[in-house]
């Protein structure tokens, strides 16, 4: 059975892994020969150019520094300041320094020259996220003729969008260097097929562009999941138990309102919040009998964007609480910290809404842990963004245009008001969508796929796509000549 090899921006750390993410590739590496490829955290006045392998927790780690000013060209800069806001079709969000591609250009390059020593000629090589796009590029010109998927885990851009990136025609020719491309949702690979179809060839500063041949790569949806089975038993674990007390104490008999996400603005956390505020104000009935947790550490905070919404949700929260709150009732608690998974999911369990409402999200884990925790008996009711990839999965969750704050509002009072055997009606629904989308199927099937379809023609009966460009194939040298060349 030939090896596996994941890469990802970061390794994963010592200690049980945070995600469910991290334990279902940890698992594919334990039952499979393999390892994991990444950088290492450090940042040097050089870059490391070999990879320094190591066992953490049992698993093989291989990992390279990266110099600061690369990192933030890479890391801060074209991806998190370019490729996130874009993508997630916040234009308006975006700073478009385009020499941060040069550093993330390079850092891709230094990835592959680091990891191609390390492949043997029949390993699997499985690549993760928007950081690392052009990594398949960098190794296949350097030699490597490995089978190379890769997993996109945010939504893929409309076709305008991806016409406001720089360099997107070199980002799309990377993308058609992988065996597979896998994406969250439908609705992402139509997006891209889109892009793919009608891509014409075009002019740019003088010289033709050649139409991409996306004839070799296989484009498909495989929708993540968590382990809801997992959240099940931990919910009911003491340290959940220990945390559904504390806030018991606190609250009585008030019906909890849960958000639980990152700081980022792709979230929606402002807009929740003001549907909060709508609720409350439209239904004065309602004060005193609900309380709204958002839990939202802060993320990547030295990007001025991300300052912005912590803001703008500082200031929403006060409003709430300045216009509401009485001296022995509050609306709102806000928290920026991280928990633990128990703890998390003792909240989801105590929670009688999931308010889950992201402007855009690749899937959106949290409206799967919180599924997976609740009481068969007196389930909670999830309040679904539909522009979350878990709403075409999720059906049965009260679905809302998180941008209406009205609709999410009216959402969150039928949600409180819902008759208990309507609730268990949907939940029996919900948890066995998130059963079926199980995070370990997730990681087994992308492999299989991957590792099996090595010469597969597309079946009529799958929802598999492979595309065919108009204009012959270029040859690998005569693609990248078309390219900027990157910085050394
Ligand atoms: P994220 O944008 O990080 O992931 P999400 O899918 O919601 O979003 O995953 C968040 C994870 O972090 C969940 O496992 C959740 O439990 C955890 N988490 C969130 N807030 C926390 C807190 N306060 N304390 C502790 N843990 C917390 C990206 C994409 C998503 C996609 C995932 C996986 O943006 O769309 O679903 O990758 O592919």
């Amino acid at each position: 059975m030939s090896r596996i090899v994941i890469v990802s921006n970061r390794t994963p750390g010592k200690g049980p892994a945070a995600g469910g993410l991290a334990v279902a590739l940890r698992k594919v590496l334990s039952e499979r020969e393999g390892f994991w490829f990444g950088w290492s955290g450090k940042l040097t006045d050089r870059p490391s150019t070999e990879a320094r392998f190591e066992t953490i927790d049992g698993l093989e780690i291989a990992q390279i520094d990266l110099t600061r000013d690369d990192h933030h060209a890479y890391y801060a800069g074209f991806s998190n300041s370019i490729l996130w806001p874009s993508f997630h079709l916040r234009l308006d969000l975006a700073t478009i320094e385009s020499h941060w591609y040069e550093g993330y250009r390079r850092v891709n390059q230094q990835f592959a020259r680091a990891l191609l020593p390390l492949l043997k000629p029949d390993d699997v090589v499985w690549v993760h996220d928007y950081h690392l796009i052009p990594l398949a590029s960098e190794l296949r010109q350097l030699g490597a003729r490995n089978r190379i998927g890769f997993y996109l885990h945010i939504p893929f851009p409309t076709t305008d969008a991806l016409y406001a990136i720089p360099h997107h025609e070199e980002l799309m020719r990377d993308l058609s260097r992988y065996d597979l491309v896998g994406m969250q949702a439908k609705r992402d690979v139509a997006a891209f097929t889109e892009f793919a179809e009608h891509q014409a060839p075009s002019t740019f500063g003088g010289h033709k562009v050649q139409a991409i041949d996306f004839s070799r790569t296989e484009v498909e949806a495989f929708p993540i999941g968590s382990d809801p089975g997992a959240f099940a038993k931990l919910a009911v674990s003491p340290a959940a138990t220990k945390m559904v007390h504390r806030m018991r104490r606190v609250l009585g008999e008030q019906r909890l309102i849960l958000g639980v996400d990152r700081l980022d603005y792709s979230k929606g956390l402002p807009q929740r919040v003001e549907a909060y505020e709508k609720l409350l104000a439209h239904n004065s009935r309602l004060r005193r009998s609900v309380h709204m947790l958002q839990v939202a550490p802060p993320s990547r905070d030295s990007i001025r964007e991300y300052q912005e919404t912590s803001d703008t949700l500082d200031a929403i929260c006060g409003r709430v609480m300045g216009h509401f709150a009485e001296p022995d009732w509050q609306p709102l608690t806000y928290v920026k910290r991280a928990y633990g998974q128990p703890s998390l999911a003792g909240l989801y369990r105590m929670a009688r809404v999931g308010l889950v409402t992201p402007l855009r999200d690749g899937m959106n884990l949290v409206a799967h842990e919180f599924i997976g925790a609740q009481d068969p008996d007196d389930p909670g009711v999830l309040v679904l963004s539909r522009f979350a990839g878990a709403a075409e999965i999720f059906p049965e969750a009260l679905l809302v245009n998180p941008f209406d704050t009205d609709e999410t509002a009216e959402a969150l009072r039928m949600a409180l008001d819902m008759p208990l055997d309507e609730r268990k009606e949907r939940w029996t629904a919900l948890m066995a969508s998130a059963q079926k989308h199980n995070v370990d199927d997730w990681a087994v099937g992308f492999l299989d796929h991957l590792t099996q379809n090595a010469s597969a023609k597309p079946s009529a009966t799958r929802d598999v796509l492979y595309l065919a460009s108009s204009t012959q194939p270029a040859s690998l040298p005569e693609a990248m000549a078309s390219q900027t060349p990157p910085a050394a």
